[in-house]
């Protein structure tokens, strides 16, 4: 069996998604995700120029040896351009491997463990009163989990997670209006003294039941993150989502001797190398990676078997910044993990995005339940693709008061 020819397709409703297409001289294919967000170019390019060259010819059942080759066989290793693009070959290797057994992806790891996988919902809002009403809605919608972020008074600008527009997932479109970013301003001091309180007044009005997650998006120095957890213990959050820079593997240590409060981290990782301390010694209990540019299902499965050794579960990346193909690859590995934990996940199924991925994975009151079709259970129209190209978007920067350059 041979791969006879792979196409990258770039763009979609609102997004840039990157999407590519493995064909095989059995008239199986197979599909895989590469989206990077507002990078979307760059693997587009990698496997054009350097991969796809590659793949043509080589027999689509040997997904582990094309992996390593790609790996190893660069002498510049990692980083999450390289990696979406294995992601997605590697995604579209399984997805071809699971149709040529007629079994849904789930059956190649081990099956089931769970007949339907928690997700959480993105409630936001300019102020806390908007935010309560945000999370009544995924409350109302039968969501058992949310993440929570609303602006602080004084902020000079809008910040990471807050939407001061009445889409709840507003926050999240990239600003298209070309490739310079807006800037944002950032006040460490007036956040740390407001959210304590506003996440509590969350847990009050919503009860204890409410599985309530918030994100820091990597804003505070080890110390101020240490000192956050600690004021958020009575709060009783799900998980204290990327309270540091994720670079330093370390910074976490202060945080756990000073607090219990679940941390979750990993969203930008790209490899095991970025992780594997942070897990080891185990200084986390949620691993956030994504299939998509953390090289795929077979890179994606160590991470998931080393967490499980260190009683770490999973919480993958879900932003839009993928597209319904990461989604489907993340939903078949939460059906098998048996260290599964909860998926991000939000409301992307526009009839856009339905028509140019139509999907057999369902959703319903915040589960997740996986599709029984062979394979991923996603496909993609190309007809529909055609509607679509490359738009150039930015995510904002962010600087304090000053001017200095801050994590965004
Ligand atoms: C966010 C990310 O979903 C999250 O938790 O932190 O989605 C992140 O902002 C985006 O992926 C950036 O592209
Ligand atoms: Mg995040």
């Amino acid at each position: 069996m041979k791969i006879t020819d792979a196409k990258v397709f770039v763009g979609g409703p609102g997004k840039n998604y990157v999407t590519l297409k493995i064909q095989t001289d059995q008239g199986v294919y197979g599909l895989g995700d590469a989206t990077l967000n507002n990078r979307e170019t760059l693997p587009a390019a990698y496997l054009n120029d350097y991969l796809i060259p590659n793949l043509i010819g080589l027999d689509p059942r040997n997904s582990e040896d094309i992996w390593q080759f790609f790996y190893r066989g660069a002498y510049f290793r990692k980083g999450p351009i390289a990696m979406a693009a294995f992601g997605a070959i590697d995604m579209a290797l399984w997805d071809i491997k699971a149709k040529l057994a007629s079994m849904p992806l789930y059956q190649m790891f081990g099956g089931k463990s769970r007949e339907g996988a928690l997700l959480y919902a993105h409630a936001t809002g300019a102020d806390l009163e908007a935010l309560m009403d945000s999370i009544s809605h995924y409350v109302e919608q039968g969501y058992k989990a949310v993440r929570v972020q609303c602006g602080v008074p004084g902020m000079p600008t809008e910040s990471y997670g807050v939407s001061h527009a009445a889409d709840n997932n507003k926050h999240y479109i990239t600003d298209f209006s070309g490739i310079r970013p807006k800037v944002e301003i950032w006040d460490t001091d007036r956040y740390m003294r407001y959210m304590p309180d506003a996440l509590m007044a969350i847990r009050e009005r919503f009860g204890e039941q409410l599985k309530i997650l918030h994100d820091v998006h990597h804003r505070l120095l080890p110390r101020e993150a240490a000192e956050f957890a600690k004021t958020l213990e009575p709060v009783g959050l799900f998980w204290l989502e990327d309270p540091t820079p994720a670079e330093d593997q370390d910074a976490l240590r202060l945080l756990r001797q000073h607090s219990t409060v679940p941390v979750a981290i990993g969203e930008v990782f790209n490899s095991i190398w970025e992780c594997n301390k942070l897990i080891e010694h185990e200084l986390i209990d949620f691993i956030r990676v994504a299939v998509t540019y953390a090289g795929g299902i077979t890179h994606v499965k160590r991470i998931v078997d080393l967490a499980g050794l260190h009683h770490i579960r999973t919480g993958f990346h879900g932003a839009p910044s993928h597209s319904p193909l990461c989604m489907a690859a993340q939903a078949h590995l939460n059906a098998w993990a048996p260290n599964f934990g909860i998926q991000e996940y939000l409301v992307l199924d526009t009839p856009e995005c339905d028509a140019l991925f139509p999907s057999t994975h369902r959703v319903e009151s915040g589960m997740m339940y996986v599709s029984d079709e062979p394979g991923l259970g996603v496909d993609f129209d190309e007809n529909e693709a055609k509607k679509y190209s490359f738009k150039p978007g930015s995510h904002p920067v962010v600087r304090l008061e000053d001017g200095t350059l801050w994590n965004y």
